[in-house]
């Protein structure tokens, strides 16, 4: 047993851990470790090192996640999976992700280091593909988990061109065995999730965690805008076909048109012009689209708002567009009974247990097609996540352990 467990106050112990997979990263600002890279590998074995000293069986699975296993009393499972992501997206925090990680793994280690094991297995993983940032692959990890890991994953192509299916060979995995990480129903009888809030709610009401109701949907949009590529010096203004002035309308029109819809939000993350020169009219851009909701009906109202607005704008300035729809991920309640169980756990950790949605996605969509599921969020500076200055503090992540603990421990089948 290593001496972990010395460090007595779990919120120290688990941000250290944090800070270390953190220098596990692409260098430069903040933290960026992809799907199938080498930061993946690394911290991945890392992952499974630290879950083979909490007393669990590791392996990395077929697609690429880590996977601990402690078995039940009476040996083997069926298991209760919590855990969170790996990858990151670029210039990431070290929290998003990790934080569930290893509060899950610390979690365990508790339990092991009391030689205790429970009527149920637990199961940790660390996924490796949440973000889906090198190869627009969102949930890779938990869909593989779910047995949703189809062939539009493998085919997904990183900006270099290279497919999943190619980067798995170059990891060591087999593409075609990536079937076998999908988990049996009977195995799982419910999926709990520590992360970060990622948003203010938590700050504002000042509480260091709160009880996550559900999950918003969203959809994710890339548009391609062809016009004419020109000279910048000859061509008349009232002349040109020019899609980046078309895209620069469009993206207003996402902010006009999520702004007009209740709790929804819109963002333009990317935006490209080929060629890209100083002085030449852009010939093509391509610009992605995130719109996200509460209610699914309201989503797609808004997004099909959108595509006849940037169909008009198009038309208007006579540039051809293409919307292509990469993801479509329904709203996600957690269920009832999780969000009271977490509760409970919140208040056995002495804070008022505020319930509250999530705005960013999570594992625990794909999960949710399986068994039921929980999101414990755990208050983070200012609301700052996606960047090297997200932050939290030890006491909080120590409230989050101990909430997540207490939900583990007195976790009955379900009813
Ligand atoms: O984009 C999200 O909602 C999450 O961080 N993947
Ligand atoms: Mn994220
Ligand atoms: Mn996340």
């Amino acid at each position: 047993m290593s001496n972990y467990l010395s460090e007595t106050d779990a919120g120290q112990r688990i941000m250290r851990r944090c800070n270390e997979l953190g220098s596990i990263s692409v260098p430069g600002a903040g933290v960026t470790r992809l799907y199938l890279s080498q930061q993946h590998r690394s911290a991945a074995e890392t992952i499974a090192g630290w879950m083979r000293d909490a007393g669990m069986d590791a392996r990395i699975d077929e697609a690429g996640n880590v996977v601990g296993r402690y078995h039940s009393v009476s040996g083997g499972g069926p298991y209760l999976v919590t855990g969170s992501h790996m990858d990151s997206v670029v210039h990431a925090g070290r929290y998003d992700g990790p934080l569930g990680v290893l509060t899950s793994l610390d979690c365990v280690a508790v339990l092991h280091g009391r030689g205790r094991r429970l009527p149920f297995g637990v199961e940790v993983v660390a996924f490796a593909d949440e973000e889906g940032t090198r190869f627009r692959t969102t949930l890779a990890g938990s869909r593989a988990i779910t047995g949703q890991f189809g062939d539009d994953l493998l085919d997904a192509t990183d900006a270099d061109g290279h497919s999943v299916r190619e980067a798995m060979v170059a990891f060591g995995l087999d593409p075609g065995a990536v079937g076998n990480a999908a988990h049996r129903p009977d195995e799982v009888i419910g999926y709990v999730e520590l992360h970060i809030e990622q948003g203010p709610v938590l700050q504002a009401a000042n509480l260091p965690v709160g009880v996550v109701t559900a999950i918003s949907g969203q959809t994710r949009a890339v548009m391609r805008l062809n016009g004419a590529a020109n000279h910048a010096g000859t061509v008349p203004m009232g002349m040109r076909k020019d899609p980046l002035l078309a895209a620069s309308e469009i993206a207003l029109a996402v902010e006009r048109i999520a702004s007009a819809y209740p709790d929804t939000v819109g963002t333009v993350g990317f935006i490209k012009a080929e060629p890209g020169l100083i002085n030449v009219i852009p010939g093509e851009v391509s610009l992605t689209v995130d719109l996200r909701s509460q209610v699914d009906g309201i989503r797609h109202a808004a997004f099909d708002e959108l595509g006849i607005a940037a169909g008009n704008i198009a038309a208007r300035r006579g540039v051809e567009i293409n919307i292509d729809t990469i993801l479509d991920l329904h709203s996600c309640p957690c269920a009832p009974d999780f969000v009271d169980r977490i509760a409970t756990a919140v208040e056995a950790a002495g804070v008022r247990p505020l319930r509250l949605p999530s705005g960013a996605g999570h594992d625990g969509m794909a999960m949710s097609t399986m068994t039921g599921i929980g999101m414990i969020f755990v208050r983070c500076k200012d609301g700052i996540s996606h960047s090297p200055e997200e932050s939290v503090t030890a006491e909080d992540v120590a409230t989050g352990a101990a909430t997540l603990l207490h939900f583990i421990e007195n976790f009955q089948g379900r009813p």
